[in-house]
């Protein structure tokens, strides 16, 4: 867990070795405080370097660990006894040194960084504080507003910033343990109390209060009702005003209360989560570490509408060289300039330069006959795509994969009318393409597990958290959302407004409220979707009784906000009044008002007051049980995977873990129950039935969501 050498006949060399970040776990304390006690009491060793195997420093504390009671030393009196000892100890910072990493580096009297090398405070980002003396001692050693930026966003920075703020003392191209030998061994008989970090004095601003409220009021707009950056700026306030001791009580009591809070545990679910989510398994038994991606050199992309402008800029700038495909000469000319535009810009961002002589545009599909996979990204029409791939098929080679961008359509179908379904699969990616993290990798029953491994792997090159998932209408994510935006529809209907259910939904934690995204996001798209489904529109049948299609439920307020040309935020109107379109400040509109009233009092419906709660539980509880449903159907490997996709792609907030994550949270008696009761109340909504598989959760106990896969594995998988 750590290894003891001497070299240079004095220098105490100890490695930590825990693969594969050499995590602070209670063997490496163990192990990190019998060697500085040996290095210590040893008359031959002047100096110490403290340093990682396999070129990485430390990743903080072992965070499966805190699932369990504390085993072993606690880190902060080893930390301690490091600080305080009489021989001067470097840090040899190579990879990362992050969280309870940094903090064993800051308690080390010299800190040498290798260029590449990362720092950071993530704490913040796994719902807690750095409680290894981090928010006591960065504050002492760069000042108030320094720490606090970094201490409450958990930004990770690099080698040359960290010298910069002055916490390192050495940046390197070399070997840093080597230089870091050689440093210590100048060190030797060097006073060390100004190397003692907790011993320096606060340099504290005059606008102490001042900054300390800014940045409050920063981190409460930008992680709504979230605890631990607050928790943050008190720790840092205590670092500014109290003695070290003192500020190491406070930490300590900050700790504590985040610890014990269910939004810790929902991060740090969330940080295994997304690591789970990229581990995807076929029914044949292929899955991610026994199977081989294709090396992807050359794509194209067909279609620039924002999707498909969005995913050539993704694959350009990860150095992949692509062809975009236009049907019209305008459209290619103004998708040319759109791309042009958005790679200059995030080239000027990231400051490298736009490789933009990786790209070219052109009319004809001929020009795709050499390229490695192919993204077809047109107008979501089964038709004109079926066209797109039967065209592909014979002018490919016949080894190209050939993957869809579509948010729900069926991907065996497309793969059917090709000479190769094997090589077919789905990329759904989020708009804007450049942005949303998130990939639904499609997995049809024909798809082989290289075109999955190669879908998936290319994701991972582009940045994207990828998720496979099955072949089914929606995929996960959409398939989710359909219930979810109806009971939203159901709420207006029976008593609620856009500004109440977006409140609700807002307090809950999300950026924004169903209705202001759903203007954000156009209204015109889901219309016509509703039209081609024929739900709405000149081909509903006319036997449907008034709100009922289908044999169930059917809220038409949706296709009335659209039928008065408000399609959100772009034409200035939608559920909310804008000043102008564009515009994004959303403002109750007392003609949506009007036509709720005029609404209900045609339907004979009274209006109730409905509380928060029954909006949460609505649009949530109905939310979770598709996920079950998914699940069950084996459209999802597990709830992590679930979960990944919508923290990813629909911005449900980080602190609720996700929502199949906050159903465990709340009880799934209770969420059992509530479904029941509202199913009852409004039997005509199927999707209010609780689904089989919460039923049988609840029957065998209730397990923990990280237990349900062995409930699931029984059931039928299409992954
Ligand atoms: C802390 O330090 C608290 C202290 O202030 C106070 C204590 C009193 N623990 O991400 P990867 C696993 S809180 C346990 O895919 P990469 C990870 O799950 C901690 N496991 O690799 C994965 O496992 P698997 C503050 C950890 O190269 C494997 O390692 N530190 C930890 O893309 C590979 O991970 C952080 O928040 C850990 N600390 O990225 C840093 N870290 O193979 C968290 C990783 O079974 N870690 N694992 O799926 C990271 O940000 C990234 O892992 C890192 C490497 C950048 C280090």
């Amino acid at each position: 867990m750590a290894r003891y050498e001497l070299v240079k006949r004095s220098v105490a060399l100890i490695t930590l070795t825990n693969p594969p970040v050499n995590a602070l776990s209670s063997p490496v304390r163990h192990a990190i405080a019998k060697s500085m006690e040996r290095a210590l009491s040893d008359p031959k060793v002047t100096a110490v370097v403290i340093c990682g195997e396999n070129g990485r420093f430390c990743g903080g504390a072992d965070i499966r660990e805190f699932a369990g009671p504390l085993r072993g030393p606690p880190l902060i009196p080893v930390l301690d006894a490091i600080e305080a000892g009489r021989k001067p100890v470097v840090a040899a910072i190579e990879g990362v040194a992050l969280g309870g990493g940094f903090e064993l580096a800051l308690v080390c009297h010299y800190r040498i960084a290798h260029s590449k090398a990362r720092l950071g405070l993530p704490e913040v980002t796994l719902g807690i504080l750095p409680a290894a003396g981090g928010s006591q001692r960065l504050p002492r050693l760069i000042g108030i507003p320094a720490a606090l930026e970094l201490i409450t966003t958990g930004r990770h920075i690099s080698a040359q910033e960290a010298l910069k703020l002055g916490i390192v003392d050495q940046v390197t191209d070399q070997n840093a343990c080597e230089m870091a030998v050689e440093f210590a061994l100048k060190s030797v008989g060097k006073p060390l109390s100004s190397r003692r970090v907790s011993m320096l004095t606060t340099p504290c601003p005059p606008d102490l209060d001042a900054l300390l409220e800014a940045a409050t009021m920063q981190v409460k707009k930008k992680a709504r009702g979230v605890m631990a950056p607050l928790a943050c700026i008190q720790a840092v306030r205590a670092a500014a005003t109290m003695p070290f001791s003192k500020g190491m009580k406070r930490e300590s009591e900050l700790m504590t209360t985040l610890f014990n809070s269910g939004q810790a545990q929902a991060f740090q679910y969330c940080f295994f989560a997304q690591r789970t989510a990229g581990k995807w398994t076929l029914p044949s038994g292929a899955q991610w570490n026994n199977s081989k991606p294709r090396e992807i050199r050359s794509a194209a992309v067909i279609g620039l509408g924002t999707m498909g402008r969005g995913i050539v800029v993704s694959l350009a700038r990860v150095g992949i060289s692509v062809i975009a495909v236009e049907s019209e000469k305008k459209l290619l000319e103004n998708g040319r300039q759109m791309v042009i535009g958005m790679l200059e810009r995030d080239a000027k961002r990231r400051g490298v330069s736009a490789s933009l002589n990786l790209l070219k545009f052109t009319l004809s599909l001929q020009d795709l006959k050499d390229v490695d996979l192919v993204i077809e990204a047109v107008f979501e029409d089964m038709a004109l795509k079926k066209r797109v791939f039967q065209e592909l098929s014979k002018v490919c080679r016949p080894t190209t994969l050939l993957c869809t961008n579509t948010s729900g359509l069926d991907v065996d179908a497309l793969a059917g009318v090709t000479n190769r379904p094997h090589l077919v699969a789905g990329m759904h990616f989020f708009s804007p393409a450049h942005v949303m993290k998130l990939l639904e990798v499609v997995c049809g029953p024909r798809s082989s597990s290289e075109t999955i491994a190669t879908a998936m792997s290319l994701g991972k090159k582009m940045g994207k958290v990828s998720v496979a998932v099955g072949n089914c209408p929606g995929f996960v994510g959409n398939r989710m959302l359909k219930p979810y935006l109806d009971q939203a529809t159901f709420l207006l209907e029976e008593g609620a407004t856009p500004e109440q259910i977006d409140k609700a939904l807002e307090d809950f934690g999300f950026a924004m409220g169903v209705f202001r995204m759903s203007d954000l996001a156009g209204l015109d798209v889901g219309w016509r979707v509703r039209k081609e489904s024929g739900l709405t529109g000149p081909d509903v049948d006319s036997k449907n009784p008034p709100r009922r299609r289908q044999g169930h439920r059917y809220c038409p307020i949706p296709d009335m906000v659209c039928e008065q040309g408000r399609f959100g935020q772009k034409t200035g109107r939608g559920w909310y009044m804008y000043d102008k379109p564009g515009d994004t400040n959303a403002k109750p509109d007392p003609l949506i008002q009007n036509l709720l009233e005029t609404y209900r009092s045609r339907y004979g419906i009274q209006p109730r007051n409905i509380s928060d709660q029954e909006i949460i539980e609505r649009c949530l509880f109905v939310l979770a049980n598709e996920g079950f449903r998914i699940l069950e159907d084996g459209m999802a490997a597990r709830p992590e995977d679930i979960d990944v996709i919508y923290l990813f792609g629909y911005a449900f907030p980080r602190h609720r873990g996700g929502p199949m994550f906050y159903v465990s949270m709340v009880g799934l008696e209770r969420v059992l129950e509530r479904l029941e009761h509202y199913h009852q109340a409004h039997p005509d909504v199927p999707h209010l039935e609780p689904s089989a598989l919460l039923k049988k959760l609840v029957a065998c106990g209730s397990p923990p969501v990280q237990k349900w896969r062995e409930y699931i594995k029984t059931m039928h998988s299409h992954l």
